[in-house]
């Protein structure tokens, strides 16, 4: 019997893996001398206000594109197949999470990442709301030193909201504490986010580079590509409400004004010709707040092309 609404998976054949874009999957800790591994991690430290709201992204992420075989297919937007025979990915599907224990959630995910980095191997991980990323960047204390760059609406430079130090509002003024830290690169902030003056102004004395979007459209990519150091050790801290509404609806606070996806990966396409990619999260995806899952779509895309040039990049060092 058809469906009413045929899925494009239904016109290859077989059941997809389950994992991203068809990758197999693996538990946790299963490395099998993978280079690039897929984590989705629910939740961190969700603000008690409104929850784990991005719990479920993870797996809207994974179900928006996977047709099986897909991986042997041609890429017209890395021109070419997204893998290299030489490089394997695999996904290590959801961590559990803890709706009450927070430390819990933060150690699994740092344990997780652990893990990976220790096999020399990329974790790209899928949020979870954008709390996820400080336990991420926790695992890399002995796998340093980070240039982050950020793409975000919001700054998230506050010290703590409501009582909470490790929530989504203070990733990077958490990352900044990290001595394996040296370079922080903000781009898209617009608007009005969590961030007060005196914020803006401790990470502007930190040394964060801030490039707000109406700068991004003014001045181009240019003055960004040029702040990353050449040949850094480059992590790409995603928050999906960096993208224009129009194009990921999926986001708790949307400010109009953001990227589209084209506009998004000249920055990155540039920075990874510049820079190392060794780590990647995505965050902020509210799939309850999609459109037809055009949000979630979007989200794979991204991930898909980080996903194809970090192997790149690894296909010709190693
Ligand atoms: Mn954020």
């Amino acid at each position: 019997m058809k469906s009413d609404s045929p899925k494009m998976r239904s016109m290859f054949g077989d059941a997809p893996s389950g994992g991203f874009f068809d990758l197999p999957m693996a538990s946790p800790g299963t490395t099998e001398d993978a280079d690039i591994i897929i984590i989705g991690a629910p939740a961190a430290t969700p603000y008690p206000s409104v929850g784990n709201y991005c719990a479920t992204a993870p797996d809207a992420i994974r179900a928006a594109f996977g047709w099986p075989g897909v991986l042997g297919h041609h890429d017209f937007d890395i021109d070419g197949r997204l893998l290299p025979d030489t490089v394997k990915a695999l996904d290590w599907g959801n961590l559990g999470y803890s709706d009450s224990d927070f430390s819990a959630n933060r150690e699994s995910i740092t344990g997780t990442v652990e893990q990976v980095l220790d096999n020399g191997a990329l974790p790209l991980v899928l949020g979870g709301d954008d709390s996820v990323p400080i336990p991420v960047l926790q695992a890399f204390r002995e796998h340093g030193p980070l240039t982050i760059l950020q793409f975000d609406a919001h700054i998230d430079w506050r010290d703590e909201v409501g009582g909470e130090t490790m929530g989504l509002s203070s990733n990077m003024r958490r990352a900044s504490e990290m001595t394996w830290v040296e370079n922080i690169i903000q781009v898209g902030a617009r608007g009005i986010g969590s961030a007060r003056p005196p914020d803006r102004k401790d990470a502007l004395e930190w040394g964060a580079r801030l490039f707000p979007m109406r700068e991004v459209v003014r001045d181009g990519i240019d003055p960004i590509i040029a702040a990353i150091p050449e040949n850094a050790r480059l992590y790409i801290a995603l928050d999906i409400d960096a993208m224009d509404p129009a194009v990921v609806p999926a986001v708790i606070g949307p400010a109009p004004g953001g990227f589209s996806y084209w506009h998004l990966l000249e920055i990155i396409e540039a920075a990874a010709a510049r820079a190392s990619i060794v780590g990647f999260n995505l965050v902020e995806l509210m799939p309850s707040a999609d459109i037809g899952g055009r949000g979630a779509l979007v989200a794979a895309r991204i991930l898909a092309m980080i996903m194809g040039l970090a192997a790149r990049q690894r296909h010709h060092s190693s």
